[in-house]
């Protein structure tokens, strides 16, 4: 995972001082690409410990084409909370303590932090309980598994992106056109959040499948760790079930950035020495669209410790 630790290098030496949508700050660069070769291990970051747990779950529920924060919620996922939570104090129904700027106050204001974190804690377990608060509460909009599975057409019909490519992977290895989009500009004002991972395209030689990510914005502390590790078990999945042997992962960024209360994290980070990288273990024949999180597994993954950071809303 040199390439990764490089990067942050790069950016934090090299990058520019840019505000951003959350009012956190960062340092950032455009324009950025790594490759990971599949057959050298399973490319997860191990200069901190990065959940796997959490990024078999968030996948899963990207390919179930499902939108809201249920189901990450019943698995022990909180990655997502924020997106809804804000909808959720946005909205009419809202009657609680005042929660406008959340995530910014919370960092900065230990009183309000606690408040903010007792708010939470009783929409999530709303959201458990409450059926009929989770389907209208716990809904991030129309963003990754939506676009992937039921991208909408004029025509009132939907289109499973995904089972398309898969059909294209094995009977057409050769095209050039195995992608999937999850920037449908007319859906963009009703997401929670613009999707981040914009488009993918496999690619098919020798028998090994190859996937390249754009991502339009990278949060290089947080995010990106997770991209790259859930990009990766999308493209072993995907070669498992097209009878195929997973190639490169090609990372492709636009806006690279640190956040500014990042910064000692990363260069905690950068003073550890990566390890050996682990191998995922896919145990069961279950087809690509009813895998479950017990299905797989990381052997081998003996990373540093994990490093703390607030994530920015
Ligand atoms: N917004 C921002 N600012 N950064 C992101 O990485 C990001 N994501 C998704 C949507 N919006 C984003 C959500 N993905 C964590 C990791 C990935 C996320 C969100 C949060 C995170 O906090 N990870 C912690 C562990 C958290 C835990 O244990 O519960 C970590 O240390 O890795 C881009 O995909």
């Amino acid at each position: 995972m040199q390439q990764y630790l490089d990067l942050l290098h790069n950016v934090l030496e090299n990058g520019t001082e840019k505000s951003d949508r959350t009012g956190t700050g960062t340092i950032s660069s455009f324009g950025h690409q790594m490759k990971f070769d599949l057959s050298e291990g399973f490319p997860m970051v191990t200069t901190k410990r990065v959940p796997f747990g959490l990024i078999k779950s968030e996948l899963i529920w990207f390919l179930k084409g499902d939108t809201n924060i249920k189901y990450l919620l019943e698995h022990n996922n909180h990655i997502w909370d924020e997106w809804a939570f804000k909808k959720w104090v946005e909205s009419d129904e809202y009657a609680g303590p005042d929660m406008t700027n959340f995530g910014l106050r919370a960092q900065e204001d230990p009183e309000f932090k606690l408040l903010y974190e007792e708010q939470l804690a009783i929409f999530t377990q709303s959201i458990l309980e409450d059926e009929g608060f989770a389907e209208k509460f716990g809904e991030l909009g129309n963003i990754y598994g939506k676009q992937w599975r039921e991208w909408r057409t004029e025509a009132g019909n939907t289109i499973d992106q995904l089972k398309e490519v898969i059909e294209s992977i094995k009977h057409n290895p050769d095209s050039r056109r195995h992608i999937v989009t999850a920037w449908n500009p007319e859906d963009i004002p009703s997401m929670a959040l613009p999707p981040c991972h914009t488009l993918f395209q496999f690619y098919v030689a020798d028998g090994k499948l190859s996937c390249q990510l754009y991502q339009r914005s990278g949060d290089l502390f947080l995010g990106i760790p997770f991209n790259i590790a859930s990009y990766a078990l999308l493209t072993f999945l995907v070669a498992k079930e097209c009878g195929l042997t997973p190639g490169t992962f090609i990372h492709t960024i636009g806006d690279a950035h640190i956040y500014s209360n990042h910064l000692e994290q990363v260069r905690e980070q950068l003073t550890r020495a990566p390890k050996e990288l682990p191998t995922l273990v896919i145990s069961g024949e279950k087809d690509l669209f009813s895998i479950e999180p017990e299905d797989l597994s990381l052997e081998g993954y003996h990373p540093h410790p994990s490093i703390k950071a607030p994530v920015a809303v």
